[in-house]
């Protein structure tokens, strides 16, 4: 029987020891916090599909990149207990899952 595989899928235990070479274990996580920080609604201390919109409009200069649609199901990728927000843990599995992207994101908050 053959296992089903998402095409996009990028493996986490894969990505992970590339991007702490890169960064280093502390720098690595110290870029994942800023950027929940940045993304997160500041009165919940999650990120939200909502939070997810504003935030990435304004801090990361996206303004009219990310739809309701993408935010949402961001949101839904990285939601790994299902309350509909990301917390921090989640966040940080889904940007060292989104690696690419991490990149990119990496080069603003700098
Ligand atoms: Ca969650």
């Amino acid at each position: 029987m053959e296992e089903e595989k998402p095409e996009s899928s990028i493996e986490f235990e894969d990505l992970l020891p590339v991007m702490v070479a890169r960064l280093g274990t502390e720098g690595l996580m110290e870029e994942l916090c800023k950027g929940f920080r940045l993304l997160m609604d500041p009165a919940k201390g999650v990120i939200t599909a909502d939070s997810l919109r504003r935030s990435s409009a304004t801090a990361l200069g996206l303004g009219g990149c990310i739809t309701e649609e993408a935010a949402a199901s961001m949101v839904r990728e990285g939601d790994l207990d299902r309350d509909g927000v990301l917390d921090q843990m989640e966040f940080c599995v889904l940007m060292l899952r989104l690696s690419p992207e991490l990149m990119h994101m990496h080069e603003r908050w700098s």
